[in-house]
């Protein structure tokens, strides 16, 4: 008789869970971003590998579900948009398995990846129906150039023009942007304009922001799409550029410009760019993510020195125009926004030693909180953290004129030796010009250490705080 009930108990549980399974929200869609080189891969990467191996030499003791035994396993299944590039797990692991081991190589623009998680519910509801449940996770990867582009929906082709010129002409630009400047203004503006003309210029104001970002380490590059291009690679979409007379310019003839004149070619494709890829991103993808982590290097600027810094400060400002959720808001008169909670990580926090990491968080919520745009405390939750999603570093202690010092040690990228250093201190703060003026940064770039097999844990630095913060409510 016990046994029969014990049955039918089962039976409507197995159907109760199907029914709550339809139903319930158990799927988060997870968007990482963060500027060329800023770590999106590596993270990514690593918060796959810690769920999939979970068990396998992890560490993950702030992540409730598996501090609590609520964790069963996480596997990674087909993913939902198949007409978007797959990230590319196994590629990027292989690098963290070879011997030597590396760091898996540039990305350029969106990819994604689908993962199952099953685990048994605890505290919600559902463990009244079910013994164990599923999460299903759906993690995007792109460019946080794109987000720079933002205020361009707003702005007339003119507005936008005299900024990025503005721009131009302003240190630390305005050196390698003079020359391209004068050839633009020796242009006729109203003459029938030549494509090839317009593609050669293109190339040049794209080549002009490749070093912006390369050789100056600034962060501001706008139009992002032309130096992560995507899938618009050799698009005329992509063959604009700002033009650099409009005080000369008569208005009336402006207006009536033709599309088949230079200024008029110029215009007609800013908008188009504006409506076909700027507006047309948020609104397939963007406004789809629940939750948003934004990966922020800041020591690689601080180590290029003031102006590289003060650029990075602009382009965090304007990505959180992005996440700026006021009623006055570029970005809610444009969009209705859905994320929740948002994540800000200071990667690469094993480049410098334990003691510094409270500076690190301290450094990026200055970035963050001084930009002038307001978010809205209420809507989103946020969270800011220093982490290592691939830990390249041992820390350790070293006795340095009679004191016992915190070093870190590792393998050095550029001449692949193993050195033990203090690599110097994160400022609290943004650093004003005294401290410019006396500090020496020397964060290293280091290879990951000995490598692992591709169902061992990666180690890391706070991964599973990232991963409380992001999923742990959806696992209760
Ligand atoms: N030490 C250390 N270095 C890291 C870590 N994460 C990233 N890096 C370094 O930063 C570089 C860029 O990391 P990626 O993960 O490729 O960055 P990304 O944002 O995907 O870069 P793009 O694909 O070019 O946009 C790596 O090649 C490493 O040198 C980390 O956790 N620790
Ligand atoms: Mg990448």
């Amino acid at each position: 008789m016990a046994l029969i009930n014990k049955d039918r108990i089962e039976k409507l549980k197995s159907k109760a869970s199907d029914l709550l399974n339809r139903t319930i929200d158990q799927h988060v869609t997870l968007a990482v971003t963060g500027l060329s080189r800023s770590g999106k891969t590596a993270f990514i990467t690593s918060l796959t590998n810690q769920l999939i191996n979970e068990g396998n030499n992890s560490q993950l003791s702030f992540f409730t579900p598996v501090h609590q035994g609520q964790f069963i396993a996480a596997k990674r299944i087909p993913q939902k948009n198949i007409h978007i590039t797959r990230f590319d797990y196994d590629n990027s692991m292989a690098a963290f398995v070879n011997q030597p081991p590396s760091w898996p190589e540039p990305t350029h623009g969106i990819s994604e990846l689908r993962i199952a998680i099953r685990y048994k519910p605890k505290d919600s509801f559902l463990k009244y129906a079910t013994d164990m449940a599923t999460l299903t996770i759906d993690i995007t990867d792109y460019p946080g150039e794109w987000l720079l582009d933002l205020p361009m929906l707003n702005q007339t082709f003119e507005e936008w023009s005299q900024q990025t010129v503005d721009l131009l002409l302003t240190s630390p630009r305005a050196e390698l942007s003079r020359d391209f400047i004068e050839k633009v203004r020796t242009i006729d503006p109203f003459q029938v304009v030549d494509e090839s003309l317009m593609a050669k210029l293109a190339q040049e104001y794209t080549e002009l922001l490749h070093r912006f970002r390369n050789d100056l380490g600034l962060s501001v590059i706008q139009p992002g799409r032309f130096i992560l291009p995507g899938e618009l690679a050799g698009a005329p979409i992509l063959e604009f550029i700002p033009f650099a007379n409009f005080s000369e310019l008569d208005a009336n003839e402006y207006q009536n410009a033709s599309d088949d004149t230079f200024i008029g070619m110029l215009r007609s494709r800013y908008v188009e760019y504006k409506e076909r890829v700027v507006r047309k991103f948020y609104q397939q993808h963007f406004l789809k993510f629940d939750r948003q982590i934004v990966l922020a290097d800041c020591l690689s600027p601080l180590n290029k020195g003031p102006e590289s810094f003060a650029d990075l400060k602009q382009a965090i400002s304007m990505i959180l125009e992005s996440y700026s959720y006021g009623q006055s808001s570029l970005f809610s008169r444009l969009f209705s926004p859905k994320i929740d909670k948002l994540l800000f990580a200071a990667t690469k926090a094993d480049h410098v030693t334990q003691d510094q990491h409270g500076n690190m968080v301290s450094l990026l919520n200055e970035l963050i909180y001084q930009s002038k745009h307001q978010l809205n405390y209420d809507a989103i939750k946020m969270k800011t953290l220093a982490i290592a999603s691939v830990k390249a570093t041992a820390s350790g202690k070293s006795l340095h004129q009679g004191q016992q010092v915190p070093v870190i040690q590792g393998r050095r990228t550029s001449d692949d030796k193993t050195i033990t250093v203090f690599p110097g201190s994160v400022p609290k703060k943004l650093p004003n010009a005294d401290y410019w003026k006396e500090s020496h940064f020397n964060f290293i770039n280091f290879e990951p250490q000995q490598s692992i097999s591709a169902h061992e844990c990666l180690p890391h630095i706070r991964m599973d705080q990232v991963l409380q913060f992001l999923l742990g409510d959806k696992m209760k």
